[in-house]
């Protein structure tokens, strides 16, 4: 572990890789590194700092938003639409892309946010982040269109997300693995703290929201099923459960120490194919999560290879433990 690696410095190394990240993208994603300063700092000061609590509006998903859901996408936006190195924005709190305004020079990226992920946890305290994906706008002179986005999520250059936790720790890739930094506050600056993050292949802890098993659909539950049975049942192995309830704490945790997480489509809502969003949660939380040696899955289809349709588009999720998204994989195939 190194107190000398900045996160500028990472990123200047990670230029030198055989071009691997251009200047313009790294500089992005050092814009996107200072807004994500800014919401910690507004999570940290909480209720002194008047933003906990529900604002008086809907999203695009019909969700009320809470106060900081609209503040940290406002940090996000202002942050990045006068630096010159995006196209134009899209975010899980606003229905239609933020084209760069015209006045600001245009760049070549595009940037999608889950500004604050885990609302639901805001107020009580508990771990939540952002997470952020970047595509590159497809070669063209006309002006960004909301379809540029809609590339899959190997088409990535750039995902990660900050946990605003006990500590505020920022997880980045550009396609060269995975590596951790944590914000020192004296400073105001990330630093690198692990580098090359791998996930076990194997495990014994799962995420899911039990709440829903009886919403579930057939190979879910199965497998679920015998995982609770333990050293008694088919998998010969007794399994623990995490479910906090923010992706981003609940993927922080699989890299931290493997396990596999589960969000699956369920008969609830039949017209929506799961509640996490494809191209700002479930693409750079894939790509996280196979740079690391995991694996990222519909269940039936890798999540990475999937072309959206729409920009606000949901997706079953299974990612984690390479062996144990397999197995739920299995459970599909049986069909
Ligand atoms: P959000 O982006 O509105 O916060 O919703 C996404 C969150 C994920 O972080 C988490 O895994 C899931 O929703 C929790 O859902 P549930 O409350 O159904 O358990
Ligand atoms: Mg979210």
């Amino acid at each position: 572990m190194s107190q000398n690696i900045s996160l500028t410095r990472y990123l200047v190394e990670q230029q030198r890789v055989d071009g691997l990240i251009p200047s313009q993208l790294r500089l992005l994603i050092e814009v996107v590194a200072r807004a994500c300063k800014g919401i910690s700092h507004a999570v940290n000061k909480g209720a002194l700092g008047g933003v906990l609590g529900t604002a008086d509006s809907e999203n695009v998903q019909g969700e009320i938003q809470k106060k900081l859901d609209i503040i940290a996408n406002e940090v996000l936006i202002e942050a990045n639409e006068w630096g010159g190195h995006l196209a134009a924005m899209a975010s899980e709190e606003m229905e239609e892309i933020h084209a760069v305004p015209n006045g600001y020079p245009q760049g070549e990226y595009l940037l999608l946010f889950d500004p604050l992920d885990g609302s639901s946890n805001i107020d009580v305290n508990v771990s939540i982040g952002t997470i952020f994906s970047v595509l590159k706008k497809p070669p063209s002179d006309a002006a960004v269109v909301e379809q540029d986005f809609f590339q899959p999520g190997k088409n990535q250059v750039a995902a990660g997300y900050c946990l605003y936790g006990p500590q505020t720790t920022l997880v980045l890739t550009v396609g060269n693995g995975v590596a951790m930094f944590t914000l020192d506050r004296e400073q105001g600056s990330f630093f690198l703290t692990q580098e090359n993050v791998q996930i076990p292949a194997d495990t014994q802890e799962f995420a899911i929201n039990m709440s829903n098993m009886r919403h579930w659909d057939t190979p879910v539950k199965n497998y679920i099923d015998d995982c609770l049975q333990g050293t008694e049942g088919p998998r010969g192995k007794d399994f623990n459960m995490r479910w906090i309830a923010s992706m981003v704490t609940d993927v922080h945790r699989i890299l931290t120490r493997g396990g596999i997480f589960l969000y699956p489509w369920d008969k609830r809502e039949p017209g929506k194919p799961g509640k996490l969003r494809l191209m700002y949660e479930a693409n750079p939380m894939g790509w996280l999560v196979e740079q690391a040696g995991g694996a990222a899955s519909t269940g039936t289809q890798r999540i990475l290879d999937i072309v959206p349709q729409k920009l606000h588009e949901r997706v079953s999720v299974v990612l984690g433990s390479k062996n144990e998204v397999e197995k739920v994989g299995s459970y599909f195939s049986k069909l």
